[in-house]
């Protein structure tokens, strides 16, 4: 399924005039209190992330799944779904592929979909949680970190494979999530684990083209309960210093243990020039992989606030590769990617509203109170006639989730690909 220019047209009809009037009241009272309306809409237009190919359909949990039905089961048909929120939303024009879930037949074919769909590939990412078939050596055990030489040279090879893949696609990015740990005390060799890992992600970075990040994710526990190898951001910061200028922390929202203060996290690892990579959702307990700003909205708008604060006043940072990494076990994937990405936007644009200038001013005042109600005014203000605007200017539709349902998006899937197909992912 394509959606065609004619059918945005018309899921827009009906939403002009509602539209244009909220935006104008909104637009009056940001010019009046000084912001530049035209640049804050751009920066918006501008600004887009990357949908995991691992994301398009069903997730579920070790106790079930429950399909959607019209499920993707191919590459190609994972980046027409791709194709169709980036239509709707006109802010999702990149996919992040799993390798060995996404290996593309023909290259030159599923770059040719991507480009008429708009898609770029981001992150290519790489998988030694799992065994795979035919395989010689087993993961049960660790990856990069493992005891036996023979393991890390499979692990480290399928890396430097998944490199040259991206590489045809025009990636630029190798993220390296590892699940190696242990499950009990005494397991392993804590300082033997990591020095391991270390020297595996060493011969990874070796192959690590010139114009490439390599960005090293980090994650508390899961699937190993006890220690996890790579476990937070100073681990994952440590390996990449030790990997060279080219290699970065990835930041996942869900990868902290309770109540973790994930916007300082952020703001220092730009001061030090090493946030890679962001990959959003949202939690209530763990590594929940819900929906982006379900839960909590404030702490998303928090963190973004530190992301603009350091995209401007950090160009020892290089630019970050976004990508939402949730699951969707109660709603249809692609409405739930919707809903995460206007979340994202919505964090995006409110903490662009925060008076940086008047921020500092009452922080060297120490007026706390101050402080407060400039990121609570920020926060406080409804900007999604701001989105919308820039969704409309980029050809996208006013309002993404109406018009999926209106235009019967998964109907057609399901008419298209049938009830039993199933998506690779996790
Ligand atoms: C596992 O927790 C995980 O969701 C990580 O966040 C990775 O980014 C993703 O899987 C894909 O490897
Ligand atoms: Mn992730």
């Amino acid at each position: 399924m394509k959606i065609q220019q004619e059918q945005i047209s018309a899921a827009n009809k009906s939403e002009l005039t509602a539209h244009q009037e909220n935006f104008d009241f909104l637009a009056n009272k940001l010019t009046k209190n000084g912001y530049n309306v035209d640049s804050l809409i751009s920066k918006l237009a501008e600004f887009q992330v990357a949908i995991p190919s691992w994301a398009l359909g069903a997730g579920g949990t070790r106790f079930g799944r429950f399909s959607f039905y019209g499920e993707p089961s191919s590459l190609e048909q994972k980046i027409e779904d791709v194709g169709l929120i980036h239509s709707l939303t006109q802010t999702a024009g990149a996919v992040s592929l799993h390798i060995p879930w996404d290996v593309p037949n023909d290259y030159k074919a599923i770059k040719e979909i991507a480009t008429s769909l708009d898609i770029k590939f981001d992150a290519v990412n790489s998988n030694t949680f799992q065994d795979q078939k035919n395989a010689k050596e087993s993961y049960k055990y660790g990856s990069l970190s493992n005891v036996s030489q023979a393991v890390r040279e499979q692990a480290i090879q399928h890396n430097i494979d998944v490199i040259n893949i991206g590489d045809k696609l025009g990636s630029k990015a190798l993220t390296v999530w590892l699940a190696d740990g242990s499950c009990f005390p005494g397991q392993n060799n804590f300082q033997t684990a990591f020095q391991n890992t270390q020297n595996s992600l060493i011969d990874i970075y070796k192959s690590i083209p010139e114009d490439w990040k390599m960005l090293i994710e980090y994650k508390p526990y899961e699937p190993n309960f006890y220690s996890t190898v790579i476990q937070d951001w100073g681990a994952s910061l440590m390996l990449a210093n030790g990997c060279g200028d080219k290699a970065y922390t990835l930041v996942d929202l869900g990868h902290h243990l309770p109540n973790s203060n994930i916007e300082q996290i952020v703001s220092i690892l730009q001061l030090k020039g090493k946030l890679g990579g962001f990959h959003f959702n949202d939690s209530k307990y763990g590594d929940d992989d819900l929906t982006a700003g379900s839960i909590k909205p404030y702490a998303l708008f928090l963190i973004f606030n530190e992301l603009v604060y350091g995209m401007k006043n950090n160009p020892q940072n290089p630019d970050l590769a976004w990508m939402i990494d949730a699951s969707h076990n109660v709603k249809d994937p692609l409405e739930d990617l919707i809903q995460s990405l206007e979340a994202i936007q919505e964090a995006y644009a409110k903490a662009m509203l925060v008076d940086q200038d008047a921020l500092k001013a009452a922080q060297l005042e120490n007026d706390v109170v101050k402080c407060q109600e400039i990121l609570q005014g920020a926060f406080r203000t409804d900007v999604r006639p701001l989105l919308e605007k820039a969704r409309l200017n980029r050809g996208g539709v006013i309002s993404p989730i109406k018009a999926y349902r209106s235009l019967d998006v998964r109907g057609e899937l399901i008419r298209e690909r049938g009830k039993n197909t199933v998506a690779t992912g996790l």
